[in-house]
């Protein structure tokens, strides 16, 4: 049986309202955060050397990386469900925002989050770097979803699964607030009854944790 393995308050949150989506069959395997540093705990390197959440364990293989998990499981274990098929002229629409999130959208926002996380430990230019590639990337996203939402014009899919995450952890930077059609698409998006089963089952999420009020010991 597929086995989920799930980073307490973390992005492997997508991976159980995918499935729940998809109404599959899995085992959930909780691997709370290290209280201190808030990084993966032990158990987790122990699935995969890469030690991240989400790993997923099928046929004896460990498999990571939110947006490979999302591939392997809509077009193998779900017959293409939540997925687009090569013959659809939404194919590359759709590899795009499947992969951007991770690819491209994430990056920036993780930057402000470890800014944030280290009490500055960015410093000003690097600030200033990526402060501005969250305005482009953001801005662009806003732009599409005043056009059409969800990001494919023909209907929800497990790409909105892989963006949602980025935005829910850029809500807490306030990266949002300048963006209402984006705001509005997490709403809808959250609202869905198969996202709050997975929440059920993964235990809260809290982002506001990312926000510390004294700089962490991160290693
Ligand atoms: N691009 C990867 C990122 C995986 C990742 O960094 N996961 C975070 C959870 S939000 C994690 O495992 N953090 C704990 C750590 O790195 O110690 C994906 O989408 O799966």
């Amino acid at each position: 049986m597929l086995k989920v393995h799930h980073l307490s308050n973390s992005r492997s949150q997508r991976i159980l309202w995918l499935l729940e989506e998809l109404d599959l069959d899995y085992e959930l395997v909780l691997h709370p955060r290290d209280p201190v540093t808030v990084r993966s705990p032990e158990s987790l390197f122990k699935i995969h050397p890469l030690g991240k959440g989400p790993t997923i364990e099928h046929d004896g293989g460990a498999l990571p990386e939110s947006g490979a998990i999302i591939d392997f499981v809509t077009r193998k274990l779900a017959g293409g469900r939540l997925s687009v098929p090569e013959s659809s002229p939404e194919f590359s629409d759709y590899l795009f925002w499947l992969l951007y999130a991770e690819g491209s959208a994430m990056g920036p926002v993780v930057f402000d989050l470890l800014d944030g996380m280290t009490g500055g430990g960015c410093g000003e230019a690097l600030r200033g770097f990526y402060l501005n590639e969250v305005k482009h990337s953001f801005d662009f996203m806003e732009n599409v979803l005043s056009r059409q939402e969800p990001f494919l014009a023909s209907g929800f899919t497990a790409a909105d699964i892989n963006m949602t995450w980025v935005l829910e952890l850029s809500e807490p930077c306030g990266h949002l607030e300048a963006h209402p059609r984006m705001t509005a698409y997490l709403r809808r998006m959250q609202a869905r009854p198969a996202y709050a089963r997975a929440m059920q089952k993964g235990g809260r999420q809290d982002l506001t944790m990312f926000r510390p009020a004294q700089p962490l010991p991160l290693t």
